[in-house]
């Protein structure tokens, strides 16, 4: 019953657009699953991917996608600890040698040998798709694959981000593009964790998204004179935040964040613009013992605590569905920044 051909999203050249077109179904390997991905969410990476913005080769045609939530429906004769039937996740770490001394230590994101979901190999904007066994994310039966695909690259980063942070309950945190697909999940997890956010990001519609979904304070950067004085004004005693999640696209933020962040807090780096450099002063970095650090992703532990502050009920971040078919206007609103929270595919339409 699984079909030889399926509907796929293919960027076929740097720059794009994506095509909408059948492709054949491939069969997964002996320490693989094949997973019939009901829905994706779109992730900024997918965009950065198809328009070659990083310094990392892309695979080309490559299908991206790395938020996949489905049904395992076939599995390598290696795979023991998978049943199909089974709800798992395709993110984006798709595989990593398992061998190394990262992995070793539970560090895969940074495996040489890593395979990378819609990036390295094909990801989740097709309906049937390839990961390795053992780094596919195991979804509890009774979680909406819909609601629950986010979680799996937005929320996975966002939740390790502030693990990485050191912040602890009572303290607070700026979320810097708090209004996009990961911003909204880090208010979230950082509600969920004990923290107090000061949200950032651009335009009141955002804004809004962000005190709805319980953030303290509002800082548009588009519309104040002084972000800096307006980001301390909002924590006590005008400290400053205890950390910084960077999620922005753009390296102005990445440039600011050691301004406003509170003496001893630490700025963690995860969004990735383009050719952006960090840029800190010294003195200030050294006499108020400031941390600057990157945070990518999350290892398969990480990818399971998440998944359980979900299962939870403690994550509801916004997000709005669309046919697979219309991936490349998700991309377009993209671009120009307009998308409050996630934008999810129905693999079906
Ligand atoms: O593991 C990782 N480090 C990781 C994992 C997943 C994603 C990193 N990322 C990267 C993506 O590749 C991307 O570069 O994180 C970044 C954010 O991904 P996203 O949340 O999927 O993007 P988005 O939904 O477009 O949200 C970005 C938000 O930033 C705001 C925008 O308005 C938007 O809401 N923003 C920008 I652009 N400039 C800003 C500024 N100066 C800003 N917000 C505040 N200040
Ligand atoms: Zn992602
Ligand atoms: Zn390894």
């Amino acid at each position: 019953e699984i079909p030889t051909e399926q509907w796929a999203q293919v960027v076929e050249k740097t720059g794009g657009p994506a095509v909408y077109k059948k492709i054949p179904v491939q069969k997964p390997g002996p320490d693989e699953v094949l997973i019939n991905v009901k829905f994706s969410g779109v992730c900024h990476t997918d965009l950065h991917a198809m328009m070659g913005d990083w310094p990392l080769d892309v695979k080309l045609p490559l299908v991206g996608g790395h938020e996949g939530a489905g049904v395992v429906v076939a599995k390598g004769e290696l795979v023991k600890d998978i049943e199909l039937g089974d709800h798992a996740g395709i993110k984006w770490l798709n595989g990593s040698c398992l061998a190394c001394s990262f992995c070793m230590q539970a560090d895969e994101p940074l495996c040489s040998h890593a395979l990378l979901s819609g990036y390295t190999v094909d990801g989740s904007f097709q309906q049937y798709a390839i990961a390795k066994a053992a780094h596919v994310a195991r979804i509890p039966k009774e979680l909406d694959l819909e609601a629950v695909a986010p979680v799996l690259c937005a929320g996975i980063t966002v939740y390790k981000g502030l693990k990485e942070s050191g912040a602890r309950p009572g303290q607070w945190v700026a979320i810097v593009g708090a209004g996009g697909g990961l911003g909204n999940m880090a208010i979230q997890y950082a509600k969920a964790m004990g923290l107090n956010v000061v949200a950032i990001d651009g335009g009141a519609e955002k804004g809004e998204a962000c005190k709805a979904l319980g953030s303290q304070a509002y800082v548009d950067f588009t519309a104040t004179s002084d972000l800096v004085a307006d980001v301390k004004a909002a924590t006590p005693e005008g400290l400053g935040p205890h950390a910084v999640l960077l999620l922005a696209v753009q390296e102005k933020p990445f440039q600011q964040a050691t301004e406003y962040v509170r003496s001893r807090g630490s700025v963690i780096c995860i969004g990735l613009p383009a050719k952006a450099y960090l840029k800190a002063p010294v003195f200030d970095t050294v006499v108020r013992m400031i941390t600057i650090k990157g945070s990518y992703v999350g290892n398969r532990q990480d990818t399971q605590e998440a998944i359980d502050f979900y299962a939870r009920g403690l994550i509801k971040a916004p997000f709005k569905t669309i046919g697979l078919s219309q991936l490349q206007d998700v991309y377009e609103m993209m671009h120009e920044n307009k998308i409050v929270g996630r934008y999810v595919v129905d693999t079906s339409k």
